[in-house]
């Protein structure tokens, strides 16, 4: 079992990233040490522990070289105490359909977030909450199948896309206020709506969201060094 110094995660509080990574050694009830990492000026530690992706969060378990990409980390704590809470489920078919959503939510949702926050037009935007949208519509069907008529993705208690999708609640939250909609309404997504509520004040996740501040200038750095564009 690992002792609080032997765990330590390097990030940053307003990424959603590191926040999943924190949400998951909650579940497991993993002490760990927070390094703040400073994305603006990258440490040499980050540096030399994530040098083919310069990210965070990277973990490092006492001596062991540093484990990058949150859901790699994720996995890798899920084995390394598999006695507690378990996150991904034991069946390797359901695993693969675990696995396959969370790539679906990484790589096709979540970055129309960022889409819609880099495009400046009405028009553009409009195109982009469209398919933000009909992705909620698809993630609410992906709910109730994995629910089977439960709480969470992960069935009677939270599970790997109950992680994966939960981390982005405050950042999804923030973009939608500014560009005026809810991707997770009651109409259209009912359960998906109740969830973010549930995953919201669960006891493992309640310490781990960014207070709006610190999103806000995460926000705001962003907007400086990525800035929106004209589609
Ligand atoms: N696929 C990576 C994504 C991590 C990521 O995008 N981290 C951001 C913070 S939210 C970062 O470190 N960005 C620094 C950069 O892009 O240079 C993961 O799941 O860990």
């Amino acid at each position: 079992m690992p002792k609080k110094s032997e765990i330590k995660l390097l990030g940053t509080t307003a990424s959603p990233y590191v926040n999943r990574v924190q949400f998951a050694l909650n579940l497991k009830s993993i002490e760990y040490e927070f390094i703040e990492e400073n994305l603006v000026c990258k440490s040499e530690l980050l540096l030399t522990s994530n040098p083919v992706h310069k990210k965070v969060p990277v973990l490092f378990h006492a001596n062991k070289p540093p484990i990058c990409e949150s859901l790699i980390i994720i996995e890798y704590l899920d084995e390394i105490k598999s006695d507690v809470h378990r996150i991904l489920p034991s069946d390797p078919l359901e695993r693969a359909d675990n696995r396959f959503w969370a790539n679906y939510i990484d790589n096709k949702f979540f970055p129309l977030y960022e889409e819609l926050r880099m495009t400046i037009g009405k028009e553009g935007k409009e195109a982009i909450k469209k398919q933000i949208i009909e992705g909620s519509v698809l993630l609410e069907e992906v709910f109730v199948k994995f629910s089977n008529g439960n709480d969470y993705f992960g069935g009677d208690d939270v599970g790997y896309l109950d992680v994966v999708l939960g981390c982005f609640i405050p950042w999804r939250k923030l973009i939608e206020k500014y560009n005026e909609f809810t991707a997770f309404d009651e109409v259209r997504t009912p359960r998906l709506a109740e969830w973010t509520k549930r995953i919201w004040s669960h006891e493992a996740f309640k310490d781990v969201i960014p207070e709006n501040g610190t999103i806000v200038n995460f926000y705001m750095i962003l907007q400086k060094y990525k800035p929106p564009r004209v589609v």
